[in-house]
């Protein structure tokens, strides 16, 4: 009786299901609107542990290469000015990502990260099919906040394409092409620093910024955060005592080059 109940169970609360019961219009309708959406739970605790002993390793290796200097970088982001640091680990990179703040694809395309429910999560992927419909590509990174760490800088995810286009005009007008998945292994609170959007934004040109409400969310572990690579968005302090792991998994169209980063030989 308990392993029918148990398989039971299984059945309901399989991905399979999940991905199929979810009120995909909604999210849809909160991505084109606010321009970010929450799915809760598209993680089990099983593998939400799973990924934090992966990433250890990749945490200490990183954190002794941020005690030695790091190269400066100098980027603009909505035309300011933005100086940073980044590293070098193999071919990867490690980007300064505000104070006390990491961000690196260091080793997050191997093992457990490059197993396909993880990278082809099939409830993630039939919202991402639903926005980007064809011909886009994937990758694993992980943004790290040190207890203590300061207030990232806001910005989009996208560069914005044109030389001209130092406001976002011409980037907010043409068709979506990329979509952050954030994947928080710890619960995420503003204690803690979770992420601070500035909604409708990937609707809005910089000078347009003042009129958008801002939001932050609070996700347990096992949640995603989607949202729309134009939004303007930042990670905020992590006044907590623990730090506040987040994977991320970055979905854009092909003719995209997300291996570029101005300010970065
Ligand atoms: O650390 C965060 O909360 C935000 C991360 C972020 O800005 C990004 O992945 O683009």
């Amino acid at each position: 009786m308990k392993a029918f109940t148990l398989f039971f169970l299984t059945l309901i609360f399989s991905p399979i299901n999940y991905a199929q019961d979810l009120n995909y219009n909604k999210h849809l309708n909160e991505l084109n609107n606010n321009g970010v959406t929450i799915i809760p739970q598209v993680y089990s605790q099983q593998e939400i542990e799973a990924f934090q002993i992966a990433l250890n390793p990749v945490v200490q290796k990183i954190e002794s290469l941020m005690k030695t200097p790091g190269i400066p970088r100098y980027f603009n982001n909505d035309g300011k000015k933005t100086a940073s640091y980044y590293w070098q680990i193999d071919n990867d990179l490690v980007l300064q990502a505000g104070p006390g703040r990491f961000d690196t694809r260091y080793q997050l395309n191997k093992g457990i990260f490059a197993d396909s429910h993880f990278q082809h999560n099939p409830i993630i992927e039939k919202l991402i099919q639903k926005v980007l419909h064809s011909r886009y590509t994937n990758y694993t990174g992980v943004v790290f906040a040190a207890p203590g760490s300061g207030d990232q800088y806001w910005h989009r995810d996208t560069d914005n394409i044109a030389d001209s286009d130092i406001d976002g005009t011409q980037l907010v007008r043409m068709d979506d092409f990329y979509f952050t998945v954030l994947i928080p292994l710890v619960n995420m609170n503003k204690e803690n620093g979770t992420t601070e959007f500035m909604l409708t934004t990937h609707r809005k040109t910089m000078e347009e910024y003042p009129l958008a409400k801002t939001a932050q969310f609070d996700l347990k572990a096992g949640d995603v955060i989607i949202f729309n690579g134009k939004i303007n968005h930042r990670g905020r302090a992590n006044l907590s005592q623990s730090p506040r792991p987040v994977l991320y998994n970055v979905y854009y169209k092909k003719w995209y080059n997300d291996s570029y980063r101005e300010g970065i030989n």
